[in-house]
């Protein structure tokens, strides 16, 4: 029996709910509120947080690793390692939070009352083996943390300690490559165990098994998977790596991440990972989730959209650092800061460039195909500029120096000035516009071109290089991550009066 639970309003509402690199996305709800997190990788601070009211309309509230103890992520640790896989769950009145820190830490446990921090120190947890850990508490309140692979253990989370021995529950579907992300959950008689796997390529999807207790045995489901865009046109690609929420009227939902690939072939994306959102009808007690579409049917329960759309332009005025911007590994103070100069933001270079993992940046993630990006930039202390990141091996930039600006372009092995031009002095407007394909020339054609220079006083763009965006997606860069859009300081100290990012989807 199929049974709908997501009534249809007839409106509609935008995929996916949280663009740009925002991947393996976790959802828990506490009352009327529903709160999100994510993978952040070689990025501090780490885990971006959104909260809900709707399911639809996110707005970032925090990260929840915003201090050097919590977050300790060594120089040389490489783009795409750090902080894989959250999940965020709400239990006997307190928010819990297990991620894995690939980077040397391993499986880590944090507390906090309130989502939007502080959160706790690390609760160390040697004794749970595999990425992706879950945590699930049964009725007699002992708590589960699933893994990766799939294996489970039982242990307090108030100290970490595993309280019996790590065993596997399932293995996914036969032949299936990678069963990861678990997530268990009890939903009526059963405990629904989701997982996700194919890999997180074009093969990814979502798999379910149930069973009358946390620990199994697990009958999987016999549609399985119940959720792929495996070998589909749909504009949608690689979805799974999904969590289960239920609406305020009794509605399912699956939070999940997608990609979302342009120009030719094979496809290229450039945002990374982005969080989608999905109705979840129940056919004979299994989750079913058909397409994740680009464009929703709406909740039939009030939407809550934010007054204006944020994070567009910051002016520097505020002593600390809205959430949405990150820096590599750590961002130390006198790197970084609003403080030196009032309203404007201060750069000053710790050693490396762009092609080092210790480079000075501070950036936020592209999260529309097409965007605009201008930094007013004052170099006579230094060098610096804005840069269209997707790791120390593959970025664009534009870096001013006094009396001259240079484009650069780094794509693996390769590193090349482009273009070059002298400017007059004082501060300069460095302009990069994103403009994804909207027709194909031919098959090869790239996912967008990045259109990099410097604006005039009257507005003009003086554009200097003209580069094809497929170098920067991760169908070339490899990895977890996508695009993140920045400020840099590569020597002395860079001032940045303000960043504009203006979405031109
Ligand atoms: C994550 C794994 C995955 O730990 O990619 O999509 C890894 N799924 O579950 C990094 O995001």
């Amino acid at each position: 029996m199929r049974v709908s639970t997501v009534p249809a309003t007839g409106r509609t509402v935008s995929n996916p709910v949280i663009p740009g690199f925002h991947p393996d996305p976790s959802v828990c709800r506490a009352g009327d509120d529903y709160y999100l997190a994510c993978s952040s990788f070689e990025y501090f601070p780490g885990v971006p947080l959104f909260h809900s009211r709707d399911l639809v309309h996110w707005t970032q509230i925090g990260n929840a690793l915003d201090r050097p103890s919590q977050l300790r992520l060594p120089l040389d640790s490489p783009s795409s390692g750090g902080i894989y896989a959250p999940t965020l769950r709400h239990h006997d009145g307190r928010f819990w939070l297990i991620v894995t820190n690939v980077s040397g830490d391993g499986n880590l446990l944090f507390t906090a009352t309130d989502p939007a921090g502080p959160w706790s120190d690390p609760i160390p947890l040697p004794g749970v083996h595999g990425i992706d850990p879950d945590l699930a508490w049964d009725d007699d309140g002992v708590c589960w943390c699933t893994t990766a692979g799939v294996g489970q253990v039982s242990l307090d989370p108030h100290t970490g300690e595993t309280t019996g021995p790590q065993r596997r529950i399932w293995s996914g579907t036969p032949g299936a490559k990678a069963p990861e992300a678990p997530h268990l959950y009890r939903i009526g008689d059963y405990w629904y165990l989701l997982i996700a796997e194919g890999g997180t390529e074009r093969c990814h999807g979502v798999s379910v098994a149930r069973g009358r207790t946390p620990t199994g045995p697990f009958e999987p489901c016999p549609h399985n998977p119940v959720l792929t865009h495996r070998g589909t046109d749909h504009p949608v690609q690689n979805t799974g790596h999904a969590d289960l929420a239920q609406a305020p009227d009794g509605s399912w939902w699956m939070v999940l991440l997608g990609v979302r690939p342009g120009g030719g072939t094979p496809g290229w994306h450039v945002l990374g990972r982005e969080t989608f959102l999905a109705p979840v009808d129940w056919v004979d007690g299994w989750p079913v989730v058909g397409e994740v579409p680009s464009v929703l049917p709406a909740p039939a329960w009030p939407l809550h959209p934010p007054a204006a759309a944020p994070d567009a332009r910051d002016d520097f005025d505020l002593s600390e650092l809205a959430p949405h911007w990150v820096s590599l590994r750590h961002r130390p103070a006198e790197a970084c800061t609003t403080k030196e100069r009032p309203g404007s933001l201060t750069l000053r270079a710790r050693g490396g460039s762009l092609d080092d993992t210790d480079v000075t940046f501070v950036g936020r993630r592209q999260q529309h195909l097409s965007c605009r990006v201008r930094a007013l930039a004052d170099v006579t202390e230094g060098r610096g500029g804005l840069a269209v990141r997707l790791d120390e091996h593959h970025h664009y930039d534009i870096e001013a120096t006094p009396g001259e600006v240079l484009v650069r372009a780094r794509v693996g092995p390769l590193n090349t000035v482009v273009a070059s031009r002298p400017i007059p002095a004082g501060p300069v407007v460095l302009r990069i516009d994103v403009t994804a394909t909207r027709t194909l020339q031919d098959a090869r054609t790239g996912p967008d071109t990045v259109r990099i220079g410097v604006e005039e006083p009257d507005g003009t763009f003086l554009e200097l290089a003209l580069l094809d965006g497929r170098y920067l997606s991760t169908e070339v860069a490899g990895g977890f991550t996508g695009r993140v859009i920045g400020m840099f300081a590569a020597a002395g100290s860079v001032h940045f009066d303000w960043f504009d990012y203006e979405p031109l989807d």
